[in-house]
């Protein structure tokens, strides 16, 4: 595949629903078939405004809803070009949380018109991904995992609405194309198994159509 561009590829999901793991498989994975890869995550809570973003999740500071959600926008922005230099040079970018949380997140507090439409405005123009795997566990599983509960959003019944919007989301025009869900109650081994092969299917497509990073 020389000369081919790198890959966007986005994990979403609830809190716990196995997104670390499967980033780090998958990176390891396409680093060992000899792929060029870079792991990021956001929020990136080492910038200035991650660590923001860190003090409010932990509960050690207060933001107003439309802030925050400004500022876990420019904590993607702040990394735009960073990406786009990335695919273009070949290197795939595998990351954990994109847009599709910062939209989902702050529009499950339902604050007045603070709905998924005013969320998306801010990520209009970041690059965008070629594949979003959607890793879908029930609230309830996902609360049975480790260490749940100790971060700002971690609550049953507002990830429950994220998981409604997740789905709202992804029935959206300009999103559902690029959406596909895994089943993330199966075993660590079972999903990494299926996020290859999505990923394979992704990338076979991408080169034989030759798209452009949108
Ligand atoms: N947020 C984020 C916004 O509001 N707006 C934004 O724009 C963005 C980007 C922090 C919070 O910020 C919000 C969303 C979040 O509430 P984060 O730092 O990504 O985001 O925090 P989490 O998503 O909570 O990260 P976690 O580490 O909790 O969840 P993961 O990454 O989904 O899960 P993972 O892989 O760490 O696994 C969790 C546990 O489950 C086990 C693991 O071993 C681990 O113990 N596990 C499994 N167990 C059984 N079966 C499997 N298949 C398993 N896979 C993993
Ligand atoms: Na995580």
């Amino acid at each position: 595949m020389g000369g081919t561009r790198g890959m966007l590829i986005v994990f979403e999901g609830l809190d716990r629903s196995g997104k670390s793991t499967q980033c780090e498989k998958l990176v390891q994975t396409l680093r060992n078939e000899g792929e060029k890869v870079e792991h990021m995550q956001f929020p990136n809570r080492t910038t200035p405004i991650g660590q923001m973003i860190n003090e409010y999740l932990t509960g050690e500071s207060q933001q107003e809803d439309h802030v925050i959600h400004l500022l876990f926008s420019a904590n993607r922005w702040e990394s735009a070009q960073a990406i786009e230099n990335h695919i273009r040079a070949g290197t795939t970018v595998v990351i954990d949380r994109y847009s599709y949380s910062g939209c989902v997140y702050s529009a499950a507090k339902q604050n007045k018109a603070m709905d998924l439409e005013w969320c998306r405005q801010p990520e209009e123009g970041l690059p965008r991904p070629d594949l979003c795997l959607f890793l879908d566990l029930s609230s309830e599983e996902a609360a049975k995992r480790g260490g749940f509960g100790t971060e700002r959003y971690e609550k049953q019944d507002l990830q429950a609405r994220v998981r409604e919007l997740y789905t709202e989301m992804r029935q959206h025009e300009d999103e559902r194309e690029d959406i596909v869900v895994v089943n993330a109650g199966q075993s660590i081994e079972e999903v990494q198994c299926e996020v290859l092969k999505v990923v394979k299917e992704a990338r076979r497509q991408l080169d034989t159509q030759g798209l452009e990073l949108r």
